[in-house]
């Protein structure tokens, strides 16, 4: 029996319900033991995990009652609470349903689409309708016109992993139009590489004791770690949090100085209650750019370092000193006027950050923007400058707000997954790979390009993506009427598609969308196998299903499993294995590559405690590697040292993203930026710090505890609510040119003026299909802007945006966000 489950079950001696249980359920409680189970009075807990991390939940009568974090998890997060309100959500998807217009109207009739009605289908007819078409879009077009490459962030448990499932499955079918990249990273893990050697967003960096015991500055760079890890990949353990608190305790007693530059006070500078930096939002490049001139003009860089392990300052210099084309001059005075920074503000900080050991970690949301290359750039030209790159608690990270980075890897191995591809050797039923000279993969943000202007030809990373004429969608495992920008322009393009298909377990505005919804169960009631902490892989857990699929759901496997077999691919895609011989499987493969290190019980041991842990991890130093010899051990650029310049990407002739990185204005900007005359706050659409993204807004007593008047927050200033007439708790509206939705006001001093602020997320609800139809709840992607980053990444711009904001007069619709469609017959 392992340590937590031992201590379990010491914890419910000590409450009264294990004195009253009577000897009939001593004996369920023998036998729920070796189901990963305690049995008590009141119900059957079981070990399960997810984003959110690991727990332990109570089932009586059939249903979830309780969720309680694993005792391992000492820092759980609040949304544990929102977890049962996923499960028993007024919002589930309960049948396979299509929409009545595509059915009966045929045509595809597009102009209708989003109204929601939807006709109730049995499950055989959901499935052979989704079979016959896509059926009709390989043989009438090809390969070509079916993008179901979409990803996002499915449920946690490593075999039912959805859109492997799914790709799986419509792989077996035919081949299809897939993406690169993400929402999350899209212009830093195309720019890294060429700087620093690797996509950075995704590496483990330095852990959080050598960070403690060596840093002496750390520089939160737009970012948020005490808000964003709160939720995993994988399930999360939150480990981080305990060196947070020791973080905490540094900077009171003034051994850590803590900087937070960011344009709001976020959830970590007020728990940490560290130094606050303002910027201007999406001006850092500037900021960062005077940084290196006062590094320079003062003398307090590392020329050693840069000699050494650095390629290009000198191509780089004449920028900052004004003696390249644009003959501008970087200096402090310079940045002021576009930054909002005092010059000698960052005079002083230039000469703090060189004088001690210091940790620069950047979040991800400043490269969600136009030009999001440019400051993950040159926030690697500041810490080679700085020269402390590859020594403990020095240099630059780009990850340590993410899924526990930072916390001691173990180096534990986590177990596979359901395999996403066909297997090898094996084709597909429509063994056609004939793009019809369109490109195969495209940028992931740029899906939408495709379906309004077929046939473009983009720049893309050094090479030309042709977009395809995408026909038909098969959407899994993401929530693109979430993740995508600019809502009236992704009405206009599904207006164009012939076919939607969607499979889900809540209703969201994708399903509204979408014209066949095929009602997949939840994590929670299916069996699946994870990692414990997705970097500091500190175990395996087991994750056991807590309750039957609800209503008609069905797992992923199982849809996909009947799916396959229309086209006799069944026993392929299966491989004529169950769920519980799967996740042995998968069990059985992790234990045996964990063999030297980290000894594994059998499976079914592992299943009764529900964990395997690794033990305490290793401390690990970012890019000290290189740092100790960089010729043994080279970056991946081209070069194997920093690049400072690029030779490579000044090759390739952009406007957007040149030789060394460079302030570029936005298309628009708050703070005296393009048209802030019109529209002067910025709309930032930070990560929710009470969800995961859209999931969790469907749990409506949870959504609850957060809504103002049933409506999503909108975060803003004191002085600008004032200016606006607008009180704390009053249902304003937010527009600009591309759309407009309502939203409640939370008005806090953490919002200096011209900023605002909605989490990404809400789920949309327009109050019709029409184009320009109010959003009912909040949705910030309502007014975002469909652009891509610059001619290398193509990467979302969600944060580049301006907006303005008023009292809402007039009669107050509904929200039509939740609830599922319109039955009709
Ligand atoms: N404005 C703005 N937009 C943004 C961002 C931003 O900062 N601002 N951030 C971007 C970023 S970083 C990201 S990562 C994306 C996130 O975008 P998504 O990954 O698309 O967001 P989620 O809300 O997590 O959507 C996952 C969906 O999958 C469904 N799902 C989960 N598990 C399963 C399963 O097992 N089976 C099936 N069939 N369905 C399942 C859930 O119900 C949910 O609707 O959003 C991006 N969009
Ligand atoms: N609770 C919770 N945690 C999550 C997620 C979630 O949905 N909920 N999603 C996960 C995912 S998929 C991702 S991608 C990450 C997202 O991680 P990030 O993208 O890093 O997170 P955000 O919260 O969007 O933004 C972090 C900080 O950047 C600041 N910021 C925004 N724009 C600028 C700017 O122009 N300059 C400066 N200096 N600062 C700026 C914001 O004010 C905010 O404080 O979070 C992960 N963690
Ligand atoms: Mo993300």
């Amino acid at each position: 029996m392992s340590l937590s489950r031992r201590k379990f079950l010491k914890g419910l001696a000590t409450t009264s319900a294990v004195s009253v249980i009577g000897p009939s359920l001593l004996v369920q409680a023998a036998n729920a033991a070796t189901e990963g189970a305690a049995t008590t009075a009141d119900g059957v807990w079981k070990v399960s995990g997810s984003h959110w991390g690991a727990f332990r939940a109570r089932i009586y009568n059939g249903k979830v009652q309780e969720i309680k974090a694993l005792e391992l998890d000492k820092y759980p997060t609040d949304m544990l609470k929102g977890i049962k309100g996923i499960i028993y959500s007024p919002s589930r998807v309960r049948y396979p349903m299509v929409r009545l217009d595509w059915l009966k109207k045929h045509k595809y009739s597009g102009e209708t689409r989003g109204n929601n009605r939807f006709i109730r289908v049995t499950w055989d007819e959901a499935l052979d309708l989704f079979y016959q078409e896509l059926e009709r879009v390989q043989k009438d077009y090809g390969p070509w016109a079916l993008h179901a490459g979409m990803t996002g962030w499915r449920q946690t448990g490593q075999f039912h992993s959805c859109t492997s499932h799914m790709q799986r499955a419509v792989g077996m079918h035919g081949n299809f139009m897939t993406k690169v990249g993400d929402y999350s990273t899209g212009a830093g893990q195309t720019i890294l590489p060429y700087v620093l050697g690797s996509t950075e967003v995704y590496a483990q960096a330095t852990s959080w004791p050598e960070i403690l015991s060596n840093s002496k500055t750390i520089v939160l760079w737009g970012n948020d770690p005490f808000k964003n890890t709160q939720v995993g990949w994988q399930a999360e353990t939150h480990g981080s949090y305990e060196y947070y608190e020791q973080l905490k305790e540094k900077v009171a007693k003034g051994e850590i100085k803590v900087i937070s530059i960011d344009p709001v006070k976020s959830k970590t500078q007020n728990y940490l209650n560290c130094d606050q930096l303002y910027v201007n939002p999406q001006t850092d490049v500037a900021f960062m750019l005077a940084l290196a001139h006062t590094l320079y003009k003062e003398d307090l860089y590392d020329k050693k370092f840069l000699e050494t392990y650095a390629l290009g300052f000198d191509d780089f210099l004449p920028y900052v000193l004004g003696k390249s084309k644009d003959n501008v001059e970087k200096t402090p005075e310079w940045a002021e006027k576009i930054c909002g920074v005092k010059a000698d503000q960052t005079r002083e900080l230039a000469r703090l950050i060189v004088k001690d050991r210091t940790q620069i970690m950047f979040g991800w949301s400043i490269q969600r923007q136009q030009h999001g290359e440019q400051p993950y750039w040159m926030g690697a030209v500041i810490a080679a400058m700085l020269g402390q790159i590859g020594l403990p608690g020095g240099g630059v990270s780009y990850s340590h707000h993410y899924s526990g980075v930072g916390i001691p890897p173990t180096g534990g191995a986590g177990p596979g997954g359901f395999p996403r591809n066909v297997d090898e050797g094996q084709k597909p039923k429509w063994d056609n790979d004939d793009f019809n000279g369109y490109s195969k993969t495209i940028p992931v943000a740029r899906w939408l390009d495709a379906i309004l202007e077929p046939g473009k030809e983009i720049k893309y990373n050094g090479s030309k993506v042709i977009l395809p004429d995408t026909k038909m969608l098969v959407v899994s495992g993401c929530n693109p009427w979430h993740h995508h920008q600019d809502r009236n322009r992704m009405k206009k393009a599904f207006q164009k598609l012939q076919t939607v298909v969607t499979i889900e377990f809540a209703w969201t505005a994708t399903c509204r969308f979408s014209d066949i919804v095929l009602p997949a169960c939840t994590q929670f009631e299916r069996n699946d196998i994870d990692l414990y902490g997705a970097y500091s892989a500190s175990g395996i857990l087991a994750m056991h299903k807590l309750v039957d699929p609800l209503y008609q759901s069905k797992t992923d496997f199982d849809i996909f499993t009947e799916l396959t077999r229309r086209f006799g691919r069944q026993k392929q895609y299966t491989r004529g294995m169950d769920e519980m011989e799967w996740v042995r499987m998968l069990y059985a493969d992790c234990k045996k590559a964990n063999q030297a290190n980290f000894p594994m019980p059998e499976f079914d041991q592992f299943w009764a405690d529900g964990i395997v842990e690794f033990g305490p991890g290793k401390p690990f130093i970012q890019h000290a590697g290189f740092r100790e010899d960089p010729e043994i051990n080279p970056l991946g650029t081209p070069s194997g040292f920093i690049e400072i310049f690029s030779r490579k990407i000044d090759r390739y002739g952009y406007e957007h993203c040149q030789g060394h990185p460079m302030w570029f204005e936005k298309s628009e900007r708050s703070h005296g930026g393009p048209h802030s005359d019109k529209f002067p706050l910025w709309l930032q659409s930070c990560h929710p710090d009470q969800r995961l993204h859209s999931q969790m807004c469907e749990s409506d007593e949870y959504r609850a505890t957060y809504t103002v008047q049933d409506r999503e927050p909108v975060y803003i200033s004191p002085e600008d609510a004032k200016a606006r007439g607008i009180k704390d708790g009053d249902l304003v509206r937010v527009f600009n040119d591309r759309g407009q939705l309502l939203a409640g006001a939370k008005v806090s001093d953490n919002y200096p003026t011209g900023v605002i602020r909605i989490h990404e997320g809400a789920w949309y609800g327009p109050l019709n299909e029409k184009i320009g139809a109010i959003d009912t709840y909040g949705d910030p992607n309502t007014v975002t802007q469909d652009i891509g980053s610059s001619e290398l990444a193509q990467a979302t711009c969600a944060n580049t945006v301006i907006v303005e904001i008023e009292k809402f007069k007039g009669e107050v619709p509904p929200v039509t966000s939740f609830g599922g469609p319109i039955f009709e017959s």
